[in-house]
C-alpha cells in the first residue's frame, strides 16, 4: 500500500449562513440542513435554531427565516463554495442581475473556513458582512459562546456593537 492511502485528509470547520424569505422559508432550510450533511467529505456537526428576521434591504420583501450551521469537511473553500451554489441552485434560487439582497429562496454563505482570511474574487473570507448582521451573530452564539473569529475578534463583542434589527428565535 502506497503511503498516501493510508493518510486521512485534514478536515477544516466550516461556518455556514443560511436564509429564505420564499416558498416556506422553514422547510428550505430544513432540507438544507440535510443537504449539507450530504455533501462529499463533510458531515454537518452543529446547528442553530431557526430565526425570523426583519430584512436587510433597500427592497420591500418578507420577513426571512435564518440559521447557521457548523460542519466539518474535507472540502476547500472554493470546492465548498461551489457545493453550496449547487444546492442554492437546486431549491431554485435564482440572481438576477443587478437586483442586490432581492428575495430569495435559499442562500448559503460561507461564513469562516477555519482562521483562513481569503481575498479572493468569488469569495471573502470571513464573510465581510459578518459583523453587521444579528440573524448571522445571534445564532452563532448558540453553537459556540466562546467563538473567537479571525480579524474580527470575540463573537460575544460583536453582539454588542451589531445594529439591532427586528429578531426572534423560533422553536424548531
Ligand atoms: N440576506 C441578505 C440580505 N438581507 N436580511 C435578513 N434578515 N436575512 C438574510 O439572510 C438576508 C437579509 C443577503 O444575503
Ligand atoms: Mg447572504
Ligand atoms: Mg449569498
Amino acid at each position: 500500500m502506497k503511503a498516501e492511502t493510508a493518510v486521512k485528509r485534514k478536515t477544516a470547520e466550516a461556518w455556514i449562513g443560511l436564509g429564505s424569505n420564499l416558498e416556506d422559508p422553514e422547510s428550505q432550510l430544513l432540507q438544507a440542513f440535510d443537504e449539507l450533511d450530504a455533501l462529499p467529505e463533510t458531515r454537518l456537526r452543529a446547528r442553530s435554531s431557526l430565526y425570523r428576521s426583519e430584512p436587510v434591504s433597500d427592497i420591500p420583501q418578507d420577513d426571512y427565516i435564518n440559521a447557521v450551521a457548523r460542519l466539518e469537511t474535507g472540502l476547500a473553500p472554493l470546492q465548498l463554495l461551489d457545493a453550496l451554489q449547487t444546492i442554492e441552485r437546486a431549491h431554485h434560487r435564482q440572481r438576477i442581475a443587478g437586483v442586490v439582497n432581492g428575495p430569495r429562496t435559499l442562500d448559503l454563505d460561507l461564513l469562516l473556513y477555519d482562521d483562513e482570511t481569503l481575498d479572493h474574487p468569488c469569495l471573502t473570507l470571513p464573510h465581510p458582512r459578518l459583523h453587521q448582521r444579528l440573524f448571522v451573530l445571534l445564532p452563532m452564539r448558540e453553537i459556540d459562546a466562546g467563538l473567537r473569529i479571525a480579524q474580527l475578534g470575540r463573537l460575544d463583542k460583536l453582539i454588542a456593537t451589531a445594529p439591532a434589527m427586528r429578531l426572534q428565535k423560533l422553536d424548531r
